[in-house]
């Protein structure tokens, strides 16, 4: 069988795409858990963000798919349907399979509407799939599948679901990197690729969607495994390698044997890039953080989420923000955790929330100066209703909601407010405040990448600043509110990809 797997092409602010194309980690691992004999192709559409139509076109014509699967968050859902009318008017037998976060945890967007589907493969995809995949080659029927929703007698049939799998087993077999058939993964000027070392997370923040996805269980892959998988992806050409693990915090011990094996390995002259909670790294960063450093790991992804006590509450993050032992606040944990990062050469990239539900201006503020002081690349966001999860219940119900347009729940557009604070002004207040932390990273990436800046120093501030000039912004000639606008409107358009 002839099988095409797509990731959409939609990126958000904090992913500029001159800068950072990741591989979509889902699709090579499902490339691999398909049997040898099926003809796989994987196409990252974030590589042809301004060809989407003509790219799709050509892989239609030179695959000629059986069938088509798609990979879609929940910002990436219009888009996706749109494919979905593409494919059907290129090649009208092809059967199209959507998975990952939005068709999981919103099936009902992908069986009516405009452009239904034929299968949903809710949460875990691999097995899943293979199954599928079987199944439709011998013809047999789709009712044992579990985790699958299947179009039958113009009805959808929900297979129960599929229990999360356990990784030891080998059962899930390593991603195949060869399927790719665009070029062109960048992370500042080196190639990136993504590896996983574990799935799921026992921690059970408001805003996330992984607890509804796959509940709360922690699942590791064995060394052997994410070593060799490491030493794919160099050898497939990666100089950079993010982590996706959902939260490898989680278990420090682990983690540190990890980085070791990575240095055993002289699998050490990669970049590394990861998520981590400020409570592991405060608690554990004197053994932990000089491991990393040898490691090669460069950039860390700090879910900070907020510095204030009341607002880690309502992100239900406060567990995982507090400095062990000390009963001290969140912000205490984020510090120490800084600082070991810091002291050991590594940058911190502050994923924080702002705009919750009882934020005033001054808490929002609060958070931005945070961030002035104490991050390297700013990753703030605002509190994004997506579907299933505890925080969108509690917006909902507030009635705080205030923009149902799906393609701009890209967590860098306030879709909605607070009791006190309009959303566009909230937005306003990110956006001005972090234009300047990001101009401020860029010393530090000529001193990393010195070509990559000097090819595209002129693209990377014209990206952070449109809508306006950098030069104008600096000589404080610009009306911001003015400039916003134009940013606002910039990006409305930029969501039209196909
Ligand atoms: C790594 C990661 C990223 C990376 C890399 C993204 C990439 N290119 O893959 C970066 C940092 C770039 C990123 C950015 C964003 N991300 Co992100 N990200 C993740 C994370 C941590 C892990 C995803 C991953 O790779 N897992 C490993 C793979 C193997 O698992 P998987 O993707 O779940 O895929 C499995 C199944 O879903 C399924 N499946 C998936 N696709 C398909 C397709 C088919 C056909 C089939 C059959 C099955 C299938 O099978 C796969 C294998 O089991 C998740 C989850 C989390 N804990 O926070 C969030 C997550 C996916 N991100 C999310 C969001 C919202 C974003 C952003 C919009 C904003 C943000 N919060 O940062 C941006 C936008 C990205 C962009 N395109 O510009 C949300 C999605 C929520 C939703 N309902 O849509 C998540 C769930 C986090 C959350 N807030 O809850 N992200
Ligand atoms: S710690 Fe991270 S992965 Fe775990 S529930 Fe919270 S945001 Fe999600």
């Amino acid at each position: 069988m002839n099988i095409l797997l797509v990731s959409m092409p939609d990126s958000f602010e904090h992913m500029p795409t001159v800068g950072i194309r990741m591989p979509n980690g889902a699709l090579s691992s499902l490339a691999g858990n398909v049997d040898p004999h099926h003809r796989v192709a994987v196409a990252d559409l974030v590589l042809v963000q301004r060809e989407v139509r003509a790219t799709l076109e050509r892989l239609v014509r030179d695959q000629q798919p059986d069938l088509v699967g798609l990979s879609i968050m929940t910002f990436q859902r219009k888009t996706a349907l749109r494919i979905v009318e593409l494919l059907r008017a290129l090649r009208p037998d092809v059967r199209v399979a959507v998975g990952g976060y939005d068709p999981s945890l919103a099936p009902e967007a992908y069986t009516d509407g405009p452009a239904p589907v034929d299968f949903i493969v809710r949460g875990e995809g691999e097995l899943t799939f293979r199954e599928l995949v079987r199944a439709l080659e011998r013809g047999s029927g789709l009712d044992g599948v579990a985790g699958l929703s299947y179009r039958m007698g113009g009805a959808f049939h929900h297979n129960p679901d599929r229990s999360v799998h356990g990784l030891a087993d080998g059962e899930i077999r390593p991603p195949n990197r060869d399927a790719r058939v665009l070029q062109g993964y960048e992370f500042l000027g080196r190639q990136v690729d993504v590896v996983e070392t574990s799935r799921g997370c026992t921690f059970d923040c408001s805003f996330c969607s992984i607890i509804e996805m796959r509940g709360r269980n922690f699942h590791t892959f064995t060394f052997d495994r994410v070593l060799a998988d490491i030493r794919d992806a160099r050898d497939h050409g990666a100089r950079a390698i993010f982590l996706v693990d959902d939260n490898i915090t989680l278990n420090v011990r682990r983690f540190e044997a990890l980085c070791q094996a990575i240095i055993d390995a002289g699998l050490d002259d990669i970049d590394y890039l990861v998520q981590a909670m400020t409570s592991a790294i405060a608690a554990h960063g004197a053994t932990l953080a000089p491991l990393m450093r040898r490691a090669g790991f460069r950039y860390v992804f700090l879910g900070i989420e907020n510095i204030l006590d009341d607002d880690l509450r309502f992100l239900r993050a406060r567990a995982k923000n507090a400095l062990r032992g000390s009963g001290q606040s969140a912000g205490n944990a984020t510090t120490a955790a800084i600082e070991h990062l810091h002291r050991h050469g590594m940058y911190v990239v502050g994923g924080l929330i702002v705009g919750n539900p009882d934020d005033t201006p001054a808490s929002i503020e609060a958070n931005l100066e945070f961030a002035r002081r104490w991050v390297d690349y700013p990753y703030i966001q605002h509190p994004t209703p997506y579907p299933r999860t505890p925080m969108t219940r509690e917006f909902r119900e507030r009635g705080l909601v205030i923009n149902e347009n799906l393609e701009e729940y890209d967590g860098t557009t306030a879709v909605v407010r607070t009791e006190h604070v309009a959303a566009e002004e909230i937005e306003f207040l990110r956006w001005r405040a972090e234009r300047w932390m990001k101009v401020r990273h860029m010393r530090a990436v000529v001193k990393a990448s010195p070509r990559f800046v000097l090819r595209n120093w002129r693209t990377m501030l014209a990206h952070t600043f449109r809508g306006g000039s950098f030069l104008k912004a600096l000589l404080g000639l610009e009306d911001e509110r003015a400039v916003f606008a134009r940013y606002r409107a910039i990006r409305k358009r930029e969501r039209e990809y196909v």
